[in-house]
């Protein structure tokens, strides 16, 4: 057992392994930022884990894994065995107990379906109301959440620690794709929504292995960013999702403008912030990761940088084997300030 660490996080009752969690994502900027990328050891460009391998393919590229490990928890709320992108509970389980054994960082989204019409998170349709403490839908919502906390709380090493996890709930909020977003319910209703799921995973099932990370899309300004935020007592990490979608001029304005108004209300908060989604799709820019990525995020303080899943030919974030931008992918993962599993392994 490592010592005890005396650190305030959202959670009061916060297991020692949170607080070390906490601890070494504070000491990742003072040498650079993190690589992460979504679902990186459950499957890839041409393969699927099968339960058998342990690989990914950015590993198959750099030899060398992710230092962050993003998974998805939509479906879980529903009973499914396999989660909306078909990867199955146990397998992310194990995925997450590896990661984390190796001295990864582990951080958990969530699109739950819309628990008013049974349709998918994208469906607007509004429902926040219903599901909140007095509402028609809250018994329900209630046992969705029962059913994500029974994972996070099986989430334990060999040992029977508990695995420490960045929550990342209700994320791009500010932009009204998702039924928790703008427009779909009020500020006050999503904070309070927010409130509400914490104290329901802290206090009544008792999950203590969870820092809890709120995350915008891209804003224009801090006002935006704090609309939907609930408090400094409820957040431990700052988040904001920067995907690449326009021309690269745009998007290296939309890196400079948002990292830097993160890291302002990082620094006046005195939370760590993160990108905590992002990517070229189909990273179609041979030297995209050193010239476009790097060159506007790395002086912006960011504890890391997570990019989204290599889920289908015309939907992926990171290079595999043959991909246009591996040669400068491999000259990223040398830059000191760029650090992947080998890297952050020896921060403990
Ligand atoms: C989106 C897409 C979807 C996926 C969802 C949740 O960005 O990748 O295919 O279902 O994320 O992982």
């Amino acid at each position: 057992m490592k010592k005890s660490v005396s650190l305030n996080v959202a959670d009061e009752k916060a297991d020692e392994s949170v607080k070390h969690l906490m601890l070494r994502i504070k000491e990742i900027p003072k040498t650079g930022y993190a690589f992460g990328h979504q679902d990186a050891t459950a499957y890839g460009l041409g393969w699927k884990n099968d339960g058998n391998s342990y690989k990914s393919d950015v590993s198959e590229v750099l030899g060398d894994f992710p230092a962050v490990y993003g998974f998805e928890l939509g479906h879980l709320e529903l009973g499914h065995s396999q989660n909306l992108d078909t990867v199955n509970f146990n397998l992310m389980g194990k995925l997450i107990k590896k990661a984390h054994k190796d001295g990864g960082i582990i951080t958990l989204s969530w699109h739950p379906d819309n628990p008013a019409t049974k349709k998918s998170a994208w469906d607007p349709s509004p429902t926040v109301s219903h599901i909140l403490n007095g509402g028609s839908l809250h018994p329900k919502y209630r046992a969705w959440l029962s059913k994500v906390a029974e994972f996070l709380n099986a989430l334990k090493t060999k040992r029977g620690n508990s695995i420490p996890i960045v929550f990342r709930p209700y994320h791009e909020m500010n932009g009204s794709w998702f039924w928790w977003g703008h427009g779909n319910c009020t500020p006050k209703e999503f904070k309070q929504l927010w409130k509400e799921t914490f104290e329901y995973l802290t206090q009544i099932h008792d999950v203590h292995n969870l820092l809890y990370c709120y995350a915008t899309d891209a804003v224009k300004n801090e006002a935006e960013y704090l609309r939907y935020y609930p408090g400094d007592d409820y957040v431990d990490i700052l988040g904001i999702d920067l995907y690449h979608k326009k021309t690269t001029e745009a998007y290296i304005e939309i890196l400079n403008d948002n990292l830097t108004l993160l890291s302002k209300i990082g620094k006046q908060k005195n939370k760590p912030y993160a990108m905590t989604e992002g990517g070229l799709n189909m990273v179609t820019i041979d030297n995209w990761w050193t010239e476009v990525l790097h060159k506007n995020v790395a002086d912006k303080g960011i504890v890391w940088a997570l990019f989204w899943r290599n889920a289908w030919p015309d939907h992926y974030f990171a290079p595999f084997i043959g991909q246009q931008s591996s040669a400068d992918f491999k000259e990223f993962h040398a830059l000191p300030n760029v650090l992947f599993l080998k890297e952050i392994s020896k921060i403990k």
